[in-house]
């Protein structure tokens, strides 16, 4: 008999944690969590297995396969834009093949099973690209199917993704025997920035925010890595871990698209640098600009417009930029830096 369970790919990342501590505390479901590293400590007891491996090692995703029967899969396994375009070859296996991969696992279980597996795939922002700053002011908040010219491996992988997983849910071996079943229910959520109180992002382009508030909180100095004026939209790790939450539990028959941008606020550089002053009037906080990543954050939204996420599944953050630094940021950097 096949253990029935979800699973969690990335599941020692960022994301990965606030989900592990969401889906055990919600669900009465045995979670398999899946990454290159090791888990947290304090993880460890919150799933199933733990197993330490490379989404793209066909035999464990063909053990995997063998050995649970997953009704969800949360692919969040992937390169950020900063390392991708440092090694693209590598993001594209990584980002690409392993999001194939996983699809294939989800189609094969959902074909044994007789259900769809749900299958939860976090894009980004940066499949957006404009050409330039005049392009990217004009074009203010944008919705999904506008602007998708993405000039980052990071974004190309993504878009191709979100694609592949509506080719897989609505197209699969449409000229097959079997072209009216639906294996897999993708859902995707375009992902702003994020800002968490428990770790410091590496490897992305929007981490200037969330490395300029921890960098505070300890105290230490901090370079901004982008222009003052520089605005690209952001949320809340809990928000981001509520939004999956709820996409995935979302009635199917609600869900008008597969892939649903979502924001809660958009601060430049400089205004959230003077928030940060206003809770830590000590922190020194400079700029040293990196043309080559300003160039990407550049090309990506000044905002989004998360209309039909809040129409379909009723998304709404919990967090603005006011009470999401009152009342979860600053009270838990304070307390994790205290020593
Ligand atoms: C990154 O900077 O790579 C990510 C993103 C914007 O998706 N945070």
């Amino acid at each position: 008999m096949r253990k029935p369970a979800i699973l969690i790919t990335g599941a020692n990342g960022e994301m990965g944690h606030g989900l592990i501590t969401a889906l055990h505390a919600r669900n009465n479901v045995s979670i398999v969590a899946l990454d290159l590293n090791p888990l947290d400590k304090a993880l460890s007891g919150l799933v199933y297995e733990e197993l330490i491996g490379n989404i793209l090692d066909q035999s464990l995703i063909e053990q995997l396969n063998g050995e649970y029967e997953f009704d969800a899969i949360y692919h969040l396994a992937a390169l950020l834009s900063t390392r991708a375009e440092f090694s693209p070859r590598a993001a594209h296996d990584v980002n690409v093949g392993g999001t194939l991969s996983l699809l294939n696992l989800a189609v094969e279980q959902g074909r044994s099973r007789g259900v769809p597996v749900k299958f939860f795939f976090p894009s980004s922002i940066a499949v957006y690209g404009f050409s330039g700053l005049d392009a990217k002011n004009k074009a203010g908040a944008i919705p999904e199917d506008s602007h998708r010219n993405p000039s980052t491996m990071y974004g190309c992988n993504k878009l191709y993704c979100e694609h592949l997983g509506h080719y897989y849910m609505h197209y699969f071996q449409r000229l097959g025997a079997d072209n009216n079943r639906c294996f897999i229910d993708f859902r995707s959520i375009r992902f702003p920035g994020i800002i968490s109180s428990k770790t410091i992002p590496s490897a992305g382009t929007s981490d200037y925010i969330p490395e300029m508030l921890h960098a505070a909180a300890k105290g230490e100095p901090y370079q901004c890595f982008v222009r003052e004026d520089t605005q690209i939209p952001f949320m809340t790790m809990p928000d981001a871990i509520f939004a999956i939450t709820s996409i995935m539990s979302a009635p199917a028959e609600d869900l008008s698209r597969t892939v649903y941008n979502i924001r809660s606020f958009a601060p430049s550089a400089e205004v959230f640098r003077q928030r940060v002053l206003e809770y830590f009037p000590q922190a020194d906080i400079g700029y040293h600009i990196t043309e080559k990543r300003q160039k990407m954050v550049d090309s990506w939204p000044l905002d989004t417009d998360d209309s039909k996420a809040r129409e379909d599944w009723r998304w709404k953050p919990v967090h603005g930029l006011d009470n999401g630094l009152k009342d979860y940021l600053v009270p838990e950097l304070k307390e994790m830096y205290k020593d």
